[in-house]
């Protein structure tokens, strides 16, 4: 399934994603219907001047229903999404934001469950942001019915949003990034973002994270099939999951091989073993991620913040040059493209000029 993912990815199952192409009736940015962008869809009316005070102090206390309405604002983007997120930034910086990413089926859902169990055993705070687009296609359970079915059930320690991709491929979508921020002020000690690692996403993941942690497992395939795409060049810690199955050792040695040729990294990204069933190794994953947080740490939430805000920038303007594509240019962009299709022309170049423009 990862094999073809530097190709176009197949059209995702969600429904939602059918519509996604950003523009057209829809906001820019986040490829939502502009009309949820309106108070009178329904949303809260919870951005209201006189009251976002008194929402602020609610979610930076945690209250849940607050959180909640907050992710929700931000997810929508709703009308009331810029003042709230203004209002947020003096209480950001706290979280460490932790990337779970890897093949369909890993078991990134099960492995976040096993984590959520030892920071609560821990006493962290715990925030979980799901992008759970491809658990159809894996059999897997999708994490917030999984959270559900065990320990994080009624515990104000755990919160869990599940997201859908929406027209972002299996990437992160900017809603996502967004609502870090409102699980930041609200003060979760951490925030596990859990992305199915194919195509771009895993690019997506290496710049929003503080620490990026890449899961494999025996059984998916050809030996380290998930690396091709550019999965173990962001990695911070690398992780074998299913260790109770046969070939988990085989897929450790490939790993340590992977490594050992990109020998400036090799000795820094832990590799490690788990069994996120049984919870067998995910003390010792956490202690790695904590080990690698404390060091990004040092590096300043600030400058943490502002690679999120570049991320955020960069998706937009990817946007707005793909709608000014969509638009067309007219006979600007037939030329263009005739150029290309002739050879005379890189796409790359032809991008450069439309931009010039
Ligand atoms: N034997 C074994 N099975 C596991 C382990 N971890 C997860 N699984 C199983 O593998 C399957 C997929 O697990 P998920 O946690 O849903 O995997 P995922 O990576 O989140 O999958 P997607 O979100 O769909 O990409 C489930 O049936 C899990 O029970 C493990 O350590 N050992
Ligand atoms: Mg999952």
């Amino acid at each position: 399934m990862t094999r073809d993912a530097t190709s176009a990815p197949p059209t995702p199952p969600d429904p939602d994603t059918r519509t996604g192409s950003p523009g057209g009736g829809q906001h820019p940015h986040t490829g939502l219907p502009s009309v949820g962008q309106h108070a009178h869809t329904g949303l809260p009316s919870v951005g209201h001047h006189d009251d976002l005070p008194d929402f602020i102090a609610r979610i930076t206390a945690r209250e849940r229903r607050a959180v909640s309405q907050a992710v929700t604002e931000l997810e929508r983007l709703s009308s009331h999404a810029p003042a709230l997120l203004q209002a947020l930034q003096p209480h950001l910086g706290h979280a460490l934001v932790a990337g779970f990413t890897g093949p369909p089926g890993a078991g990134k859902s099960t492995l976040v469950n096993a984590v959520i169990r030892e920071l609560r055993a821990a006493g962290k705070t715990v925030a979980v942001i799901a992008v759970d687009p491809s658990s159809p296609i894996s059999g897997g359970a999708i994490l917030g019915d999984r959270i559900r079915m065990t320990a994080a059930l009624d515990d104000d320690g755990v919160f869990v949003r599940s997201l859908a991709s929406r027209g972002y491929l299996g990437g992160l979508s900017p809603a996502a990034v967004r609502i870090i921020d409102a699980f930041d002020a609200a003060g979760f000690d951490i925030i596990l973002l859990e992305t199915v690692g194919t195509g771009q996403n895993e690019i997506d993941v290496a710049e929003v994270a503080d620490v990026r942690v890449v899961i494999s497992a025996p059984g998916l395939g050809d030996d380290i099939q998930a690396m091709k795409s550019g999965l173990l060049e962001i990695a911070d810690i690398l992780v074998v999951n299913k260790g109770d199955r046969p070939g988990a050792e085989q897929t450790m040695q490939q790993l340590a091989g992977a490594l050992s040729i990109r020998a400036t990294i090799s000795d820094k990204i832990p590799l490690l073993k788990t069994t996120a069933t049984s919870g067998e190794g995910v003390d010792k994953l956490l202690a790695e991620i904590n080990s690698v947080g404390e060091h990004v740490r040092a590096t300043g939430a600030q400058s943490r913040r502002r690679r999120r805000a570049r991320y955020l920038i960069a998706r937009a303007a990817a946007d707005l040059v793909a709608a000014r594509i969509r638009r067309g240019e007219g006979s600007r962009l037939d030329d263009l493209s005739d150029h290309v299709l002739a050879g005379t022309l890189s796409p790359d170049a032809a991008a450069a000029s439309l931009l010039k423009d």
